[in-house]
C-alpha cells in the first residue's frame, strides 16, 4: 500500500483501530500528525509550510481525469480551523444588498437546493511562481498548484435567489472559520469574493462534497464556496458566511497587492503603487504534461505517448502542440472537450524520437479567443501571479 501522510477528518476512530495502517502511517512519519488534525495526503506530496499548510503536487500525480484527494494540492493562509461539525453547520447570507439576512443549517441548504455536481479547476493565482525572476515573496510553486476535483453542492445562485438580493448587488465575499497565523481570534485569515456574474453562474456552488464524499477537513469540510476558473483564493473553504457587497467586496486580501497584478506591463522588479494594482480575474490559458514523468528513458525509435492536461480560466481550450526540438517545430495534439464547463480538458499525443540523446518535451495550449502560452515567464508582476509559461519535461533516449 502507498504510504500515505495524514489523518481524514471523522476517520480518526476508524483508523486507531487498524494496526497495519497505524504501522505503514508512522513509516511514512517525516510529517507528523501534529499541531492540526488534517487530511490524508499523499506522501509524495511537496510539503512547502506546515503552518500554515502548504502542499503541492508533483506534475505527474496530476494524471487523472478527476484529481483525487490525496493528490490535491493544499493551500491555507492560516491555521486550520478548530471544530468543525456538519450537524450545527450554519451559513448566513448578510451584506448591504441582502434586506433581509437569512440564515441555512447545513441540513437545510442539502434539503431545499437541487445538487449538482461540476469537475471545477481550482488554480492558486501563485502558481508558477518559482520561475519567476526576479523572485516574488510567497509559496515557491513549481506547475502543480492546480487541481481539478468533482464538487458536489448548490448553486449559490440558488440560495441568493431564495434569500432575495436588491438591485444594487456588486459583489459576494466570503468569510470562514479558519485562525489567524497571529492567533488573534479577531483577525480574518482571508476573505474574498467575486462579482455577481461570476457569483451567479451555473457552476459557482456551495459543495459539500469533493469526489463523492464528504468534503475533507483540510480542503474546507463542511462547506465550500467552490468558483472555477478564477485564483483559487475566491474559493472559500470552511465557508460561514457570505455577504453581498453593494460595492467591490474588501476583506482582508483583497486589497493590493494581495491577488492583483499592475494593469500596465512593468519591468522586472519594478515598485508599483497599490492603486496601479488590479484584481485577477479569470486565469490564463495553461498545459502541463502527466505523462510522461520527467526523466523517462526510451527506446530511439521508439512511439512515445504523451498526456496531460489543460485549461485556460473561464475559457475553452481550443488547440494542444507538444514540441521535442524546443519549440522549433510543433505537433498538434489530441484534445478532448471538457467534462462542463470550466473543467480541464484532456490531451494526448505520440511523439517519435528517431536518435538516440537527450530531449525536451513542451506543451503549449491556446484558447479559444486564439492567446496561447509564451514559452517564458510572461509579464513579471510584483506578487508572481499568473505565470503560464510552458510546461518541459526531459527524455532520454538510449
Ligand atoms: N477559508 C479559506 N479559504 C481558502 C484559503 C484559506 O486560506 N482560507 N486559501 C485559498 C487559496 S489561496 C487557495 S489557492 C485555495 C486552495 O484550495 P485547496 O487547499 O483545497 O487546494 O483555497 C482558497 N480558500
Ligand atoms: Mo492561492
Amino acid at each position: 500500500m502507498t504510504p500515505r501522510i495524514l489523518f481524514r477528518a471523522g476517520r480518526l476512530a476508524a483508523v486507531a483501530f487498524l494496526p497495519a495502517l497505524l504501522a505503514t502511517l508512522s513509516a511514512a512519519a517525516q510529517f507528523s500528525l501534529d499541531e492540526e488534525p488534517t487530511d490524508w495526503k499523499h506522501s509524495d506530496m511537496i510539503v512547502h509550510n506546515r503552518q500554515p499548510w502548504n502542499m503541492e503536487t508533483p506534475v505527474h500525480l496530476l494524471d487523472d481525469p478527476v484529481t483525487p484527494i490525496e493528490y490535491m494540492f493544499v493551500r491555507n493562509n492560516g491555521l486550520l480551523p478548530a471544530g468543525l461539525d456538519a450537524e450545527t453547520w450554519t451559513l448566513t447570507i448578510d451584506g448591504e444588498a441582502v434586506p433581509e439576512p437569512r440564515t441555512y443549517t447545513l441540513k437545510e441548504l442539502k434539503t431545499k437546493f437541487k445538487h449538482y455536481t461540476y469537475q471545477l479547476v481550482l488554480e492558486c493565482g501563485g502558481n508558477g511562481r518559482a520561475e519567476v525572476n526576479p523572485p516574488t515573496s510567497g509559496n515557491q510553486w513549481g506547475f502543480g498548484a492546480v487541481s481539478c476535483g468533482a464538487w458536489t453542492g448548490v448553486r449559490l445562485k440558488d440560495v441568493l435567489e431564495d434569500v432575495g438580493i436588491a438591485d444594487n448587488a456588486t459583489y459576494i465575499g466570503y468569510y470562514a472559520t479558519d485562525r489567524h497565523l497571529s492567533g488573534d481570534p479577531s483577525k480574518i485569515v482571508i476573505s474574498r469574493g467575486v462579482p455577481m456574474d461570476k457569483a451567479t453562474e451555473d457552476e459557482t456552488l456551495l459543495a459539500f462534497a469533493l469526489n463523492g464524499e464528504d468534503i475533507p477537513y483540510i480542503e474546507g469540510y463542511p462547506l465550500r464556496l467552490v468558483v472555477g476558473g478564477w485564483p483559487a483564493s475566491v474559493s472559500g473553504k470552511w465557508v460561514e458566511r457570505i455577504a453581498v457587497r453593494d460595492r467591490v467586496h474588501d476583506g482582508p486580501k483583497m486589497e493590493a497587492p494581495s491577488y492583483r497584478v499592475p494593469k500596465y506591463p512593468v519591468e522586472p522588479g519594478a515598485q508599483v503603487p497599490d492603486e496601479d494594482m488590479v484584481i485577477i480575474e479569470s486565469m490564463p490559458v495553461k498545459s502541463i504534461i502527466t505523462y510522461p514523468k520527467t526523466g523517462a528513458v526510451v527506446r530511439p525509435g521508439q512511439r512515445v505517448k504523451l498526456r496531460g492536461k489543460a485549461w485556460a480560466g473561464d475559457l475553452k481550450v481550443e488547440k494542444v502542440e507538444v514540441s521535442k526540438d524546443h519549440g522549433k517545430t510543433w505537433q498538434e495534439a489530441e484534445l478532448d472537450a471538457p467534462a462542463n464547463r470550466l473543467a480541464w480538458q484532456e490531451w494526448r499525443a505520440e511523439i517519435e524520437f528517431p536518435e538516440k540523446g537527450y530531449y525536451e518535451i513542451w506543451v503549449k495550449a491556446t484558447d479559444e479567443n486564439g492567446v496561447s502560452q509564451p514559452m517564458v515567464i510572461p509579464g513579471w508582476n510584483p506578487r508572481g501571479y499568473l505565470n503560464n509559461a510552458t510546461h518541459r519535461i526531459a527524455l532520454k533516449a538510449e
